[in-house]
Protein backbone atom coordinates (compact mmCIF):
# COMPACT_ATOMS: atom_id res chain seq x y z
CA UNK A 1 0.00 0.00 0.00
CA UNK A 2 1.17 3.41 -0.68
CA UNK A 3 3.62 5.11 1.87
CA UNK A 4 1.21 7.79 2.50
CA UNK A 5 -1.50 5.30 3.46
CA UNK A 6 0.84 2.97 5.37
CA UNK A 7 1.43 6.23 7.86
CA UNK A 8 -2.12 5.88 9.02
CA UNK A 9 -1.01 1.99 10.57
CA UNK A 10 2.14 3.21 12.30
CA UNK A 11 1.24 2.83 16.05
CA UNK A 12 3.37 3.82 19.24
CA UNK A 13 2.97 0.60 21.13
CA UNK A 14 4.38 -0.13 24.53
CA UNK A 15 5.79 -2.79 26.40
CA UNK A 16 2.64 -4.39 27.89
CA UNK A 17 1.00 -3.93 24.47
CA UNK A 18 0.84 -5.80 21.26
CA UNK A 19 -0.05 -4.81 17.98
CA UNK A 20 -0.97 -6.31 14.39
CA UNK A 21 -2.69 -6.53 10.93
CA UNK A 22 -5.04 -8.12 8.93
CA UNK A 23 -5.61 -7.90 5.38
CA UNK A 24 -8.54 -8.46 3.72
CA UNK A 25 -9.66 -8.82 -0.17
CA UNK A 26 -12.78 -8.40 -1.02
CA UNK A 27 -14.35 -8.58 -4.45
CA UNK A 28 -16.06 -4.71 -4.87
CA UNK A 29 -15.64 -1.89 -5.69
CA UNK A 30 -13.79 1.07 -2.96
CA UNK A 31 -16.86 3.23 -2.79
CA UNK A 32 -19.29 -0.04 -2.09
CA UNK A 33 -17.11 -1.27 0.78
CA UNK A 34 -16.57 1.95 2.10
CA UNK A 35 -20.27 2.74 2.39
CA UNK A 36 -20.34 -0.18 5.50
CA UNK A 37 -17.15 0.24 7.19
CA UNK A 38 -17.85 4.02 7.41
CA UNK A 39 -21.02 3.49 9.39
CA UNK A 40 -19.22 3.88 12.81
CA UNK A 41 -23.13 4.12 14.12
CA UNK A 42 -24.03 0.44 12.36
CA UNK A 43 -20.86 -1.87 13.19
CA UNK A 44 -23.77 -4.90 13.94
CA UNK A 45 -24.09 -5.15 10.15
CA UNK A 46 -21.05 -6.66 9.28
CA UNK A 47 -19.10 -7.22 12.90
CA UNK A 48 -20.19 -10.89 14.11
CA UNK A 49 -20.33 -10.43 18.33
CA UNK A 50 -22.08 -7.30 18.33
CA UNK A 51 -25.22 -7.54 18.56
CA UNK A 52 -26.45 -3.65 18.69
CA UNK A 53 -25.00 0.00 18.96
CA UNK A 54 -25.91 3.22 20.50
CA UNK A 55 -24.11 6.51 20.04
CA UNK A 56 -24.34 7.78 23.17
CA UNK A 57 -22.26 11.46 22.42
CA UNK A 58 -22.33 13.42 19.78
CA UNK A 59 -23.78 12.83 16.08
CA UNK A 60 -22.57 9.66 14.67
CA UNK A 61 -19.60 10.16 11.71
CA UNK A 62 -18.25 13.52 13.46
CA UNK A 63 -15.01 12.66 14.86
CA UNK A 64 -14.85 12.45 19.07
CA UNK A 65 -18.56 10.50 18.55
CA UNK A 66 -18.94 7.63 21.31
CA UNK A 67 -21.20 4.74 20.53
CA UNK A 68 -22.01 1.96 23.47
CA UNK A 69 -22.06 -1.33 21.68
CA UNK A 70 -23.60 -4.67 23.28
CA UNK A 71 -20.99 -7.49 22.63
CA UNK A 72 -22.93 -11.01 21.74
CA UNK A 73 -22.88 -13.39 24.85
CA UNK A 74 -20.33 -16.15 25.36
CA UNK A 75 -16.78 -13.88 25.45
CA UNK A 76 -15.20 -12.48 28.15
CA UNK A 77 -16.77 -9.02 27.42
CA UNK A 78 -20.75 -7.42 27.50
CA UNK A 79 -20.39 -3.65 26.28
CA UNK A 80 -17.72 -1.72 25.03
CA UNK A 81 -17.57 2.40 24.79
CA UNK A 82 -15.60 3.34 21.63
CA UNK A 83 -14.70 6.80 20.17
CA UNK A 84 -14.35 7.66 17.08
CA UNK A 85 -10.62 9.05 15.97
CA UNK A 86 -11.02 9.22 12.17
CA UNK A 87 -13.37 9.73 9.29
CA UNK A 88 -12.12 10.36 6.36
CA UNK A 89 -14.19 9.93 2.86
CA UNK A 90 -11.47 10.50 0.64
CA UNK A 91 -9.05 8.58 2.00
CA UNK A 92 -11.34 5.65 3.07
CA UNK A 93 -9.88 5.31 6.64
CA UNK A 94 -11.79 4.92 10.14
CA UNK A 95 -9.90 4.74 13.22
CA UNK A 96 -11.63 4.62 16.84
CA UNK A 97 -10.20 3.87 20.15
CA UNK A 98 -12.04 1.52 22.64
CA UNK A 99 -12.53 4.18 26.07
CA UNK A 100 -14.59 2.25 28.58
CA UNK A 101 -16.74 -0.68 28.34
CA UNK A 102 -16.49 -4.52 30.55
CA UNK A 103 -14.01 -6.43 28.75
CA UNK A 104 -10.53 -7.12 28.97
CA UNK A 105 -9.05 -5.09 25.90
CA UNK A 106 -8.05 -1.75 27.85
CA UNK A 107 -6.75 0.92 25.30
CA UNK A 108 -7.32 -0.38 22.09
CA UNK A 109 -7.57 1.21 19.18
CA UNK A 110 -7.91 0.27 15.37
CA UNK A 111 -7.00 1.51 12.04
CA UNK A 112 -8.72 0.82 8.76
CA UNK A 113 -8.29 1.61 4.99
CA UNK A 114 -9.35 1.02 2.33
CA UNK A 115 -6.94 0.48 -1.24
CA UNK A 116 -8.17 -0.34 -5.01
CA UNK A 117 -6.90 -3.85 -5.83
CA UNK A 118 -5.86 -4.53 -8.98
CA UNK A 119 -6.58 -6.78 -10.98
CA UNK A 120 -3.86 -9.44 -12.41
CA UNK A 121 -2.25 -8.15 -15.84
CA UNK A 122 -3.44 -10.95 -17.26
CA UNK A 123 -7.13 -9.87 -17.31
CA UNK A 124 -8.22 -7.70 -20.07
CA UNK A 125 -8.65 -4.14 -19.39
CA UNK A 126 -6.72 -3.52 -16.48
CA UNK A 127 -7.03 0.21 -15.78
CA UNK A 128 -10.31 0.35 -13.16
CA UNK A 129 -9.93 -1.52 -10.08
CA UNK A 130 -12.62 -4.00 -8.76
CA UNK A 131 -11.56 -5.18 -5.96
CA UNK A 132 -10.38 -3.57 -2.54
CA UNK A 133 -7.94 -4.46 -0.15
CA UNK A 134 -8.88 -3.94 3.31
CA UNK A 135 -6.11 -3.65 5.80
CA UNK A 136 -6.83 -3.09 9.95
CA UNK A 137 -4.33 -2.56 12.28
CA UNK A 138 -4.68 -2.45 15.80
CA UNK A 139 -2.89 -1.96 19.71
CA UNK A 140 -4.16 -3.01 22.74
CA UNK A 141 -2.86 -3.35 26.01
CA UNK A 142 -1.74 -7.25 26.67
CA UNK A 143 -4.38 -7.84 29.63
CA UNK A 144 -2.96 -9.24 32.99
CA UNK A 145 -2.48 -12.95 32.97
CA UNK A 146 -1.92 -13.16 29.51
CA UNK A 147 0.80 -13.08 27.14
CA UNK A 148 1.28 -10.52 24.43
CA UNK A 149 0.85 -13.96 21.49
CA UNK A 150 -2.76 -15.11 23.87
CA UNK A 151 -3.89 -11.49 23.23
CA UNK A 152 -3.17 -11.28 19.19
CA UNK A 153 -4.25 -14.51 19.33
CA UNK A 154 -7.65 -13.78 20.44
CA UNK A 155 -7.50 -9.87 18.48
CA UNK A 156 -6.47 -11.06 15.50
CA UNK A 157 -9.18 -13.47 15.42
CA UNK A 158 -12.11 -11.51 16.25
CA UNK A 159 -10.68 -8.56 13.50
CA UNK A 160 -10.48 -11.45 10.86
CA UNK A 161 -13.63 -12.55 11.34
CA UNK A 162 -15.22 -9.01 10.87
CA UNK A 163 -13.46 -8.53 7.83
CA UNK A 164 -14.64 -12.44 6.43
CA UNK A 165 -17.92 -11.20 7.24
CA UNK A 166 -17.71 -7.63 5.80
CA UNK A 167 -16.73 -9.55 2.60
CA UNK A 168 -19.46 -12.03 2.59
CA UNK A 169 -22.38 -8.83 3.16
CA UNK A 170 -20.78 -7.20 0.46
CA UNK A 171 -20.10 -9.88 -2.20
CA UNK A 172 -23.99 -11.32 -1.12
CA UNK A 173 -25.23 -7.54 -1.42
CA UNK A 174 -23.16 -6.92 -4.76
CA UNK A 175 -24.17 -10.34 -6.57
CA UNK A 176 -28.05 -9.27 -5.66
CA UNK A 177 -27.33 -5.54 -7.36
CA UNK A 178 -25.65 -7.35 -10.54
CA UNK A 179 -27.96 -9.82 -10.65
CA UNK A 180 -30.95 -6.90 -10.21
CA UNK A 181 -28.81 -5.01 -13.24
CA UNK A 182 -29.22 -7.67 -15.48
CA UNK A 183 -32.94 -7.94 -14.87
CA UNK A 184 -32.05 -11.76 -13.14
C1 LIG B 1 -13.71 -4.52 16.49
C2 LIG B 1 -12.58 -5.25 17.07
C3 LIG B 1 -12.53 -5.87 18.29
C4 LIG B 1 -13.67 -5.88 19.20
C5 LIG B 1 -13.65 -6.50 20.39
C6 LIG B 1 -11.26 -6.54 18.68
C7 LIG B 1 -14.84 -6.56 21.32
O1 LIG B 1 -15.92 -5.82 20.78
C8 LIG B 1 -15.25 -7.96 21.44
C9 LIG B 1 -14.78 -8.75 22.47
C10 LIG B 1 -13.88 -8.25 23.45
O2 LIG B 1 -13.41 -9.00 24.32
C11 LIG B 1 -13.49 -6.82 23.40
O3 LIG B 1 -13.52 -3.87 15.44
C12 LIG B 1 -14.48 -5.94 22.67
O4 LIG B 1 -14.82 -4.55 17.05
C13 LIG B 1 -16.05 -8.56 20.38
C14 LIG B 1 -15.74 -5.83 23.51
C15 LIG B 1 -13.89 -4.57 22.47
Amino acid sequence: IPESMARYHEHEVGSDQCCSVVIQVIDAPVSTVWSVVRRFDNPQAYKCFIKSCNVIRGDWGEVGCVREVQVVSGLPAATSTERLEILDDERHVLSFSVVGGDHRLSNYRSVTSLHPSWPSSSSSDNNTSTGTVVVESYVVDIPNGNTKDETSVFVDTIVRCNLQSLAKFIEHQHIISNNRSQGR
